[in-house]
C-alpha cells in the first residue's frame, strides 16, 4: 500500500448538490441504491471521475438514466462522464452479516449500524468517500425491524420504512444509519434560538433504565455550549444509539451519535463513578463535535486535530465546569503523560498535524487528540480568553459549512488578536515532547530563571525548531506566601533569561503551572522543596506534581538503589491525606502512586534500563510503607468518608469514594483483606463493588469474590468486561500470562467484540511487569491475539499493537523477544494495510 501525502492534496473534480440513498436491509444480501447529483468543480483541474469502494458488489450503474459500465479495481470505479452535471445511480450488494471489521454497514445482536470515519463509507457504496464533499443526504430505510435511523429529520415512516432527511451538507463519514429492536429514552429541549428539538437516547430492550444519565448528559452539554460557545443545536432531533461492537469510544454523526454502549449505559450497580464521569465527557465530545466537526469539517485526514484536538478541548473545558476544574486537570495530564508523551517518546511518535499515512484509522492517536487539545489550551492562554472567543466566532462565522484546515484555523487567531502565530504553528508540524531546562540564580534581590528548550529527534524529523512554551509561574516566599502570583513567561528562543526583581529573598519557583505547556520540566530541585510545594503551592496542579514528582524521585531511588521510602516523602503524604481542607477527590489522587511504565519511561530517560519486575516490587514495597507510615489515619479516613443515602454520580460523592477505596486499598496491606472482602460484600454501587475486587486482587485472597462477582454478573456484557480486565492488569507478573491466558479461554471471551477483546488484551499489556515477562511469553501471547484479531477487525488489532511502543527501552534479551513478535506479526500473509502500517513503525 502507497502512503498519501499532505503536500500532494488535490480537490475533487465535482461537487455533490444532493445524494438519495435508499436501503433495503437483509443480513447477508442488502442492497443499497444511491442516486447521486455531481456537477463539475470549478476549483479543481483534475476531472477524473474515481469513486471510492470496497467489498462491494455492484448490479448495475447509470448517468442521467443511461447504464454505464465503469472500470473497477478493490479501491473504486471510474467511469467518463459528462463536461456538465449530471445524475449518476448505482445498485450494490453487501453483506452486514459478515461484516466483521465493524467499518461501513454491520451487525451487532442482531442490529444494523454504521461506523463511517474514516473511510468506511465505501463499504456502502460508490462515492467520493473523502471529507471535503459535503452534500445534504436524503435516506429511504427498508427494513421489517421497528425502529428506522438516520441523520437529520424525519420525513415519514410507515411499517417496515422510513425517511430522514439531513439538509445539512456532511461528508459521507458523518453518514449513519441504525435498525433494531429498540427503546428510547426521551426528552425535550428548546434551543435558545427556539427550536423544539426531541432528544432520544436508544438502547436494547434488556438496557432499559440505564439511559438516563446519558441523557442528562445531553441536554447539560447543549446548554453550555450554548452559554460558553454561542453554539445551538440545528435539527429537529437528536439520536443516540448504544451498540455493543464498536471500535471506537462513540462517532458524531450528524444528528445520529452512534456509541459504544459502555459510554452510553449505566446505573448505579453496574457502572462505576469513572464510567458516569466518561459517559458525560463523552456524550458531550460527540454534541460539540456538532459544530466543531460536523458543521465545519475537515478538508482531509491529515486535518484532523482541527475537529478532534478542538472537541477534546471543549469537553475538558465542560468537565471542569460540571465538576472539579483542578482533578480534572491533573486527570488530563496523567492521561496525557502516560499515553501522549509515550507516544511521542517511541517509534510511533508523530505531529499533530502528520506529513503521511498509510491507514488512517492509524492516526486516531493521542497525539492528535490530547496534545491537540493542549495545543489549543496553549493558544487561549497566550491570546487570553476574549481573543480566544473572538477567534472562535471568527471561526464559526467564516467557516459554516466547509472542510478546513490548520491554516484556517490559525488565521482566524491572527485576525481576531493580531498576533502572529507563524512559530506557534511548529506545534502542529513538529513531533516530540519539548524538555524545558530550568536552572537559577538569586543576586541583590533579583532573581532569574535561565531557561533552555530542546525537542528530542522523532522518526523523520531529526532537527527541531523552538517552539513557542507559555510557561506560567508563580513564585513563593518562604513562608508559603505568594510573592509573584501566576505569571506566564513566553519562551520561543532556543535559551532565553526571565529576571524576577525586587525580591526580599530568594523565592521559591512554581513552574509550569497548571500544566501550561505539554513539556517535560528538567529541573534540579531538592525532596525538601517538592514537598514544600505539596504543602503550601497556591496552584492546584503544582501542588499535585510536587508530590507526584517526589513520589517519582522516591520510587527511582528504590528501584536503582534499593532505598528505603524517604520519610520526608511518607509525612508529607501524611500531610496531604489529613488535610480536611482538601478535596477528597485530590487526596485520593495525591495519594494514587506513579504507574509502573510512567517510571520505566522515567529511568529510560535518565539512561537506566528498566527492569519491570523491579519496578513493580519497588512499588508494593513502597505502598506497604504507605500503608504502615499512614496507618494511624486509615481508619478514620474511611470511616469519614462513608457517603450515606442514595448513590449520586456527581463529582463530590464520587471523590469520596475514591478517597475511601484508596483509604481501604492500603488497610488491606495491613489487615490481611478482611475489610476489603466486608465492603465487597456490603458494596450497594459498581464503583465500591469493583473497587474492593481490585483491592482483593492486588493483594491477594480474591477467589472468592472473582466467582461470586461472575454468578451476579454474568450476563451483564460491560460488567464482564471490568471481571475479565481487572484480573488481566493486575495479576501478578510471575501468574499474569497464564491468567491471561485462561482468561482468553474462558467460554466468555467473545473475542470478536472489541471491548471484551480491550479488556483481556489491553488490560494485559498494561499489566508492565506481566506483559514484559523476560521469557518473552507476554509478547507473544499478544502477538498470538493480535494476529488472530486482525483477519477479522484490523482497527481495533492494529489498535492494540501500540502494547509493544516501548519494547526499544527495554534490555537486549526483552528486545529480542519483542522484536521477533513483531516480526512474526510483520511476516504474516494476508496482515492487513493497518496493521502492516503499524509494526513496520513499531520496527523502523
Ligand atoms: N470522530 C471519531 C470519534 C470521536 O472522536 O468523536
Ligand atoms: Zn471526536
Amino acid at each position: 500500500p502507497q502512503p498519501v501525502f499532505l503536500k500532494d492534496y488535490t480537490p475533487f473534480g465535482f461537487l455533490v448538490d444532493q445524494v438519495e440513498l435508499n436501503f433495503h436491509l437483509q443480513p447477508t444480501a442488502t442492497r443499497v441504491r444511491a442516486k447521486i447529483a455531481f456537477r463539475p468543480n470549478p476549483a479543481a483541474r483534475d476531472r477524473r471521475f474515481f469513486l471510492h469502494g470496497e467489498d462491494l458488489t455492484l448490479i448495475s450503474a447509470a448517468i442521467d438514466g443511461s447504464p454505464v459500465t465503469p472500470e473497477i479495481t478493490p479501491e473504486g470505479l471510474s467511469c467518463p462522464v459528462p463536461e456538465a452535471p449530471f445524475v449518476w445511480e448505482a445498485e450494490v450488494e453487501i453483506a452486514p452479516a459478515e461484516n466483521t471489521a465493524l467499518e461501513g454497514l454491520y451487525m451487532s445482536n442482531g442490529m444494523y449500524c454504521t461506523q463511517c470515519e474514516a473511510e468506511g463509507f465505501r463499504k456502502i457504496t460508490f462515492y467520493p468517500d473523502r471529507p471535503d464533499v459535503m452534500a445534504p443526504f436524503r435516506v429511504r430505510v427498508d427494513c421489517d425491524l421497528p425502529v428506522l435511523l438516520s441523520n437529520g429529520n424525519p420525513v415519514a415512516q410507515g411499517a417496515g420504512w422510513a425517511e430522514w432527511n439531513d439538509p445539512w451538507p456532511k461528508p459521507s463519514y458523518l453518514f449513519a444509519l441504525v435498525a433494531g429492536e429498540l427503546v428510547a429514552t426521551s426528552d425535550r429541549f428548546t434551543t435558545s434560538e427556539g427550536r423544539e428539538v426531541a432528544l432520544n437516547v436508544w438502547v436494547r430492550p434488556a438496557d432499559q433504565g440505564k439511559a438516563d444519565y446519558a441523557l442528562d448528559s445531553l441536554i447539560r452539554s447543549m446548554k453550555w455550549d450554548e452559554e460558553v460557545y454561542g453554539r445551538a443545536y440545528d435539527l429537529d432531533v437528536f439520536n443516540i444509539v448504544a451498540v455493543d461492537d464498536f471500535n471506537m469510544g462513540a462517532m458524531e454523526n450528524k444528528g445520529l451519535n452512534v456509541f459504544n454502549s459502555r459510554y452510553v449505559l449505566a446505573s448505579p450497580e453496574t457502572a462505576t463513578d469513572r464510567d458516569y464521569e466518561n459517559i458525560e465527557r463523552i456524550i458531550a465530545h460527540e454534541y460539540f463535535h456538532n459544530w466543531t466537526g460536523d458543521r465545519i469539517t475537515c478538508r482531509d485526514w491529515f486535518q484532523l486535530s482541527l475537529k478532534e484536538g478542538l472537541t477534546v478541548f471543549r469537553d475538558s473545558q465542560f468537565s471542569a465546569d460540571m465538576r472539579s476544574a483542578a482533578v480534572k486537570r491533573i486527570e488530563d495530564v496523567m492521561t496525557l503523560r502516560a499515553r501522549q508523551f509515550r507516544e511521542d517518546n517511541g517509534p510511533l511518535a508523530h505531529p499533530v498535524r502528520p506529513e503521511s499515512y498509510t491507514e488512517i484509522n492509524n492516526f486516531y492517536t493521542a497525539t492528535v487528540y490530547e496534545k491537540g487539545a493542549e495545543v489549543i489550551g496553549m493558544l487561549r492562554r497566550l491570546v487570553g480568553p476574549e481573543g480566544y472567543a473572538r477567534a472562535l466566532d471568527l471561526y464559526f462565522a467564516r467557516h459554516d459549512g466547509q472542510a478546513c484546515t490548520i491554516e484556517d484555523w490559525l488565521q482566524v487567531f491572527e485576525e481576531a488578536t493580531g498576533r502572529d502565530l507563524t512559530q506557534f504553528k511548529r506545534w502542529y508540524s513538529q513531533a516530540g515532547t519539548p524538555r524545558v531546562k530550568v536552572t537559577e540564580d538569586f543576586r541583590d534581590g533579583t532573581y532569574t530563571l535561565h531557561l533552555e528548550q530542546k525537542t528530542p529527534p522523532t522518526p523523520g524529523q531529526d532537527e527541531k525548531q523552538p517552539q513557542v512554551i507559555p510557561l506560567a509561574v508563580g513564585l513563593l516566599s518562604s513562608n508559603g506566601d505568594e510573592v509573584l502570583p501566576t505569571t506566564v513567561i513566553e519562551l520561543t528562543e532556543a535559551r532565553q533569561d526571565a529576571v524576577f526583581e525586587g525580591l526580599a529573598a530568594k523565592p521559591v519557583p512554581s513552574l509550569l503551572r497548571g500544566f501550561s505547556a505539554p513539556v517535560i520540566l528538567e529541573r534540579d530541585s531538592a525532596p525538601e522543596e517538592r514537598a514544600f510545594l505539596l504543602a503550601h503551592d497556591t496552584d492546584p496542579f503544582n501542588k499535585w506534581e510536587a508530590g507526584r514528582s517526589l513520589a517519582r524521585e522516591v520510587l527511582i531511588a528504590m528501584v536503582t538503589e534499593e532505598a528505603a521510602p524517604a520519610p520526608a516523602w511518607l509525612d508529607a503524604l501524611a500531610a496531604v491525606a489529613r488535610d480536611e481542607a482538601l478535596d477528597p477527590a485530590f487526596r485520593a489522587l495525591a495519594l494514587r502512586l506513579p504507574g509502573e511504565d510512567e517510571l520505566a519511561e522515567a529511568l529510560a530517560e535518565r539512561g537506566t534500563v528498566p527492569d519491570p519486575l523491579a519496578i513493580h516490587a519497588a512499588r508494593e514495597r513502597a505502598k506497604t510503607a504507605v500503608a504502615r507510615h499512614l496507618d494511624p489515619l486509615w481508619a478514620g479516613l474511611y470511616a469519614q468518608m462513608d457517603c450515606p443515602g442514595p448513590y449520586s454520580p456527581g463529582a463530590a460523592d464520587a471523590g469520596r469514594r475514591a478517597l475511601r477505596l484508596a483509604a481501604l486499598g492500603y488497610m488491606a496491606r495491613l489487615d490481611g483483606g478482611a475489610r476489603a472482602q466486608a465492603h465487597f460484600a456490603a458494596a450497594d454501587n459498581m464503583t465500591d463493588e469493583i473497587g474492593a475486587l481490585s483491592v482483593l486482587l492486588e493483594t491477594g485472597g480474591a477467589d472468592e469474590a472473582l466467582d461470586r462477582f461472575a454468578r451476579r454478573w454474568g450476563h451483564d456484557r460491560l460488567v464482564m468486561d471490568k471481571w475479565f480486565g481487572l484480573q488481566a492488569t493486575l495479576a501478578a507478573p510471575e501468574r499474569a500470562v497464564a491468567v491471561t491466558r485462561a482468561l482468553t479461554e474462558h467460554p466468555e471471551f467473545t473475542w470478536k467484540n472489541p471491548n471484551r477483546f480491550r479488556a483481556v488484551i489491553g488490560g494485559f499489556s498494561a499489566n508492565a511487569a506481566g506483559f514484559h515477562d523476560a521469557s518473552g511469553a507476554g509478547y507473544d501471547l499478544v502477538a498470538d491475539w493480535l494476529i488472530r484479531l486482525d483477519a477479522v477487525n484490523p482497527q481495533t488489532a492494529a489498535r492494540m499493537s501500540t502494547a509493544f511502543e516501548t519494547w526499544a527501552r527495554y534490555d537486549a534479551g526483552r528486545r529480542e523477544k519483542a522484536q521477533a513478535a513483531l516480526e512474526r506479526i510483520a511476516a504474516r500473509e494476508g496482515l492487513s494495510r493497518d496493521m502492516g502500517e503499524m509494526v513496520d513503525r513499531l520496527l523502523a
